[in-house]
């Protein structure tokens, strides 16, 4: 067989492997599973996105547009389907967005055959990312994500970026109606859409910050109402889950996908940041808020819900678990979708009854050792009257 052949042959036989291949949960500590593979690798975009099929302009098969990673995705059920909308980042650097979709939502994830084509402001931007997808009252589905654009108020520094909040929605995830960036009073990051109206306005998690990578003096995931999505502006800001110090939070937090709606309140995934001499720890946790006023904390488990284990650490950016989509199902099944070291994306799954145990019977973090010890004490000290009987 000629090289042409020989070859295309094999990365489709790869490819087919790849995401055809079974997925299975591991037993953990009772309050999620993780699963065997990660749901979606750079490897699984398809072949006929990398490489020509034409002989005659590519006789070695070899592969014209690299992929670099598939991370941070949105998530939605969609006409039955488990889908991801996922940040897709070529070898160039730059992220876009694609769907993909999964029968069982724990494998079996394939594209749809085009990536987004997401319409511009008419002040483009150089990256976007991280989108939160909000099925929303109004009837319509938001996309909310990152628009990262060069500051040419510092024209020598090549690393000098703005971050702001592009907004874009859609009736079928494939055309979409891009709106104006959010106007607020300063940069954004990880703003994403409540599903509900709230007293008749459209109400967004924000995260403030002083610059592009810093957050600055204020701080936390922040809460803000909007009249018009179609010209959003936040006007006042609260913080609704500040950062402490000596916490998973110290540096940054930020919320995830848009919460879901329980009996016992909006339960929600954020992702805590922490510097370290290796750079910045992202892990993940929960916290609940009060329904009728979202914009109030009702829990607050301690600690990290999700933090990287085995490949997890090792990636484009090492020590990073980040999500921002999950997928709650009818009989109370949680999808939780995230992404290890900004490189792949994995599934991890529980109920809505788990991870409101979890939120309101794991303890809060006291802030010092010694309020850790006694909150471990306390545990020890009730587990040891019943174990010795
Ligand atoms: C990257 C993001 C990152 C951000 C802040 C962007 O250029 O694409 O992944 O979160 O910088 O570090
Ligand atoms: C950011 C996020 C993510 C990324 C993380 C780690 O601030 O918005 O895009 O996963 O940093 O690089």
């Amino acid at each position: 067989m000629d090289i042409f052949n020989h070859r295309k042959n094999l990365i489709i036989s790869r490819y087919e492997t790849l995401v055809t291949r079974p997925n299975t949960p591991i037993e953990g500590n009772g309050v999620y599973e993780r699963y065997v593979n990660p749901v979606i690798t750079a490897e699984m975009v398809p072949p006929y996105w990398k490489y020509d099929f034409n002989p005659e302009t590519n006789p070695y098969f070899m592969e014209r547009i690299g992929c670099n990673a598939t991370l941070n995705s949105g998530a939605i059920k969609w006409n039955g389907k488990y889908v991801l909308m996922v940040r897709v980042e070529g070898s160039d650097r730059k992220s876009f967005f694609a769907v993909a979709e999964s029968p069982n939502g724990i494998d079996n994830f394939r594209f749809w055959p085009h990536p987004v084509t997401m319409p511009d402001t008419d002040d483009p931007a150089v990256n976007v990312y991280d989108m939160r997808l909000t099925q929303h009252e109004d009837g319509w589905v938001y996309g909310l994500f990152c628009v990262e654009r060069h500051d040419d108020s510092k024209p020598g520094d090549l690393s000098a970026a703005t971050a702001a909040c592009g907004i874009a929605r859609t009736r079928d995830l494939v055309n979409w109606e891009r709106l104006p960036d959010l106007k607020s009073k300063s940069q954004q990051r990880n703003v994403v859409l409540h599903p509900e109206f709230v007293n008749g306005k459209y109400a967004l998690y924000t995260r403030p910050q002083d610059g592009f990578i810093d957050t600055g003096s204020g701080g936390g995931i922040g809460w803000g109402l909007v009249d018009d999505i179609t010209n959003a502006e936040v006007k006042d800001e609260i913080i609704i889950d500040k950062r402490y110090y000596h916490t998973i939070k110290e540096v940054k937090n930020g919320e995830g996908p848009h919460p879901i709606k329980t009996s016992r309140g909006w339960l929600h995934l954020a992702h805590g940041v922490r510097g370290c001499a290796s750079g910045l720890r992202y892990v993940l946790y929960l916290y609940m808020t009060s329904l009728e006023e979202p914009w109030k904390k009702i829990a607050s488990p301690g600690g990290y819900f999700m933090a990287p284990v085995g490949e997890e650490y090792i990636g484009d950016v090492m020590n990073v678990l980040f999500a921002n989509g999950w997928i709650a199902d009818e009989d109370g099944k949680v999808f939780i979708y995230y992404a290890s070291s900004d490189t792949r994306m994995h599934v991890a799954t529980s109920t809505v009854d788990r991870l409101v145990d979890y939120c309101l019977n794991t303890p809060q973090d006291g802030l010092s050792t010694s309020e850790s010890v006694k909150t471990l004490n306390e545990l020890i000290d009730r587990n040891l009257l019943i174990i010795d009987k």
